[in-house]
């Protein structure tokens, strides 16, 4: 602004101001980051309409969109306190105490994370979860915990959304101050596909607190001990928040030819996870198998043998997990994961609305407002259709998922996994030869990123007309996936039971396997030395300062994050682009207003579009405040 240039011009800063000051130096008038901005934002805009969206692979030219209504709440109303008060009062040690000691059944509303993961790919953007969270805090401050971050939505807000996902969870917690906020961790492996040296999980974990998360879920891909303890430890070190440790379960207790995953192999893990210092019990039922009848059992026994509360996730594949919740909460269970309405069921978590109304008049009842719930729910409903290109296509529960078990984010990628490898007619083939791989595999844990791995195998065998007979008898000669070698060599961890020894040297070949963690083969990464080099090379031109985040991301994703920030360097922060024109561009004649920061608002109008001229470029008209302002876009097409 004016007054910034003012206060940061060089004569001003020496103090030899005089009355002459503001009109011997029209450099004070140049207001250059806004104006900057404005160009990246329509050349953005110029892109996509010219281009498309990259991420956006079928449009549907008559899809119109309803504009979602944001619940109502008072901006100048303080929050009322919530679980986030009663935490930092407590302590996390006192306040795991006080929730075991509840009797009414507490939610944790997965909407802004697993909800989106398991239906839209992971795609929700912050601009719609920003519009709502300020008014669901204020109205709804009995909620336990909101999950909001972790799992895929670290990478995917890099990939695909352009934004930086240290700058969602900052923005959720100023406008969620009151409630604790939640994030999935795959204990060594982060919120990656692999493993990574320790200290920067820890540091990870450390600024992960530092910028909003409360509760840690932490989890390992086949239920190692050695990977959650350590991850367990950085929270109770690094942080005065919630360490949630998980027992991933699979298969079915009630089942008696279940040798493995049987109710002793549960209750001893969750032993483990108390003993390793969680001040939180999680069963996370990635793939919502855990039926009503065993979670009865799960969670009686859990309550004998452990001391500290029991959090339970599911996914609704089936679409029978609500049942599973009755039978837990009427076993003692102290938290349910659950979904906004318009954004629960199949692949996500039960309706949140409906558990809600299923526990009124009953004496674990919560008194949640639900009518307010509802209006939540209706919201997510609506801009839910503005991300119709990510949905899965899945139209009604399915009772294979207990044969295949399939994970629910991973069965709504795989259709469209599946087209895109022109095996759309062959998905019940793949999701049959899931199964058949798994039991290859000696019958590990499916989650992410071990579940990866046998998806990769899946589609590997059926795109190339093999089957596992053909593995255990040819396997020598075939050339395994990557991510498949990979698992086998002990890169993900040592599954329960170990690896079948016969396949694994098929697999292997002359490479050797080892059976300690894999951060052990891994050097600790040398943080001064490696940030100052980072700075280097990454601090040349963002339109905001380096910070260790960025670094922390850069280390996650290395790839990954340099296309972001290149393409930040080219369109500066979409993150206040409408979710409409972000994905499909603006109509000639349309009107938006963006908000580039606060009380920083541009008017744009897209006036017209021209033809492309012997080079392939296209001129883009707008105005943007008033002023005509075109961009050239190269026609890719
Ligand atoms: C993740 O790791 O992202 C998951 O949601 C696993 O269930
Ligand atoms: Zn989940």
């Amino acid at each position: 602004s004016f007054l910034d240039n003012i206060l940061q011009h060089e004569t001003f800063r020496k103090g030899n101001v005089t009355v002459n000051f503001i009109k011997q130096n029209p450099d004070l008038f140049i207001f250059k980051a806004p104006r900057n901005r404005a160009t990246k934002l329509v050349t953005y805009l110029g892109d996509v309409i010219v281009n498309g969206n990259p991420d956006v692979k079928k449009i549907d030219p008559t899809k119109t969109f309803v504009k979602p209504i944001v619940p109502k709440f008072n901006p100048n109303a303080s929050y009322p306190e919530g679980t986030k008060d009663l935490l930092t009062k407590l302590g996390p040690d006192k306040f795991s105490q006080w929730l075991k000691d509840e009797k009414k059944i507490h939610f944790t509303d997965t909407t802004m994370r697993d909800a989106h993961q398991s239906l839209l790919a992971t795609r929700m953007r912050t601009f719609d979860m920003m519009k709502v969270a300020e008014g669901y805090a204020k109205n709804n401050p009995n909620i336990f915990s909101m999950e909001v971050w972790g799992g895929a939505t670290f990478d995917v807000c890099l990939r695909f959304l352009q934004e930086n996902p240290w700058e969602r969870l900052q923005l959720l917690r100023k406008a969620i101050p009151n409630v604790l906020l939640q994030m999935l961790i795959r204990g060594s492996n982060g919120v990656g596909y692999t493993a990574y040296p320790d200290n920067l999980i820890e540091k990870f974990v450390e600024q992960s607190w530092e910028n909003g998360v409360d509760i840690f879920r932490i989890f390992d891909s086949l239920n190692w001990m050695k990977s959650i303890a350590p991850c367990i430890e950085h929270v109770r070190t690094k942080t005065q928040g919630l360490a949630e440790g998980s027992i991933c379960y699979t298969g079915d207790i009630l089942n008696p030819e279940n040798k493995k995953y049987n109710l002793k192999y549960y209750t001893t893990l969750a032993k483990d996870i108390e003993n390793a210092g969680a001040h939180i019990l999680a069963i996370k039922d990635m793939a919502g198998l855990l039926k009503p009848y065993a979670a009865f059992e799960l969670i009686s026994a859990l309550k004998q043998e452990i001391n500290i509360p029991i959090h339970l996730h599911t996914h609704d594949t089936s679409s029978i997990q609500s049942a599973t919740y009755l039978k837990a909460i009427e076993a003692g269970v102290d938290v349910v994961d659950v979904a906004l309405g318009g954004l629960s069921g199949l692949t996500s978590q039960p309706n949140f609305n409906s558990v809600v109304e299923m526990m009124k008049f009953q004496d674990r009842e919560s008194h949640l407002n639900i009518d307010s719930l509802n209006d939540y729910s209706n919201y997510w409903e609506t801009v839910r259709d503005y991300y119709y290109p990510f949905e899965s296509g899945l139209k009604s529960g399915s009772g294979e998922v207990f044969k295949h078990e399939i994970p629910g984010g991973q069965y709504s990628n795989l259709k469209p996994q599946a087209q895109a490898l022109g095996l759309e007619d062959r998905f019940h083939e793949i999701t049959a030869m899931y199964a058949d791989v798994n039991m290859l595999f000696g019958d590990i844990i499916k989650v992410t990123p071990s579940s990866k791995v046998v998806g990769d195998m899946a589609q590997y065998l059926v795109s190339n007309n093999l089957t596992v007979q053909d593995v255990l008898e040819r396997g020598d000669t075939i050339s395994f996936p990557q991510s498949v070698v990979s698992l086998f060599k002990g890169d993900l961890g040592q599954p329960v039971g170990g690896f079948p020894k016969e396949l694994q040297k098929l697999i292997l070949k002359d490479e050797k396997p080892y059976t300690d963690r894999p951060n052990a083969h891994m050097a600790p990464l040398d943080f001064d030395a490696e940030y100052e080099d980072f700075k280097k090379i990454f601090e040349k031109d963002l339109s905001r300062p380096i910070k260790i985040t960025d670094f922390l991301s850069y280390k996650l994703y290395p790839k990954v994050f340099t296309d972001s920030y290149n393409k930040h360097l080219k369109y500066d922060n979409l993150m206040n682009l409408p979710t409409k024109n972000f994905f499909y561009g603006m109509e000639i004649g349309e009107e938006i207003i963006v908000e580039l920061d606060k009380g920083k608002t541009l008017l744009i109008n897209l006036e017209s579009v021209g033809d492309a001229n012997n080079d392939g470029m296209v001129t883009v008209y707008f105005k943007v405040n008033g002023q005509g302002r075109s961009v050239q876009i190269k026609n890719e097409s």
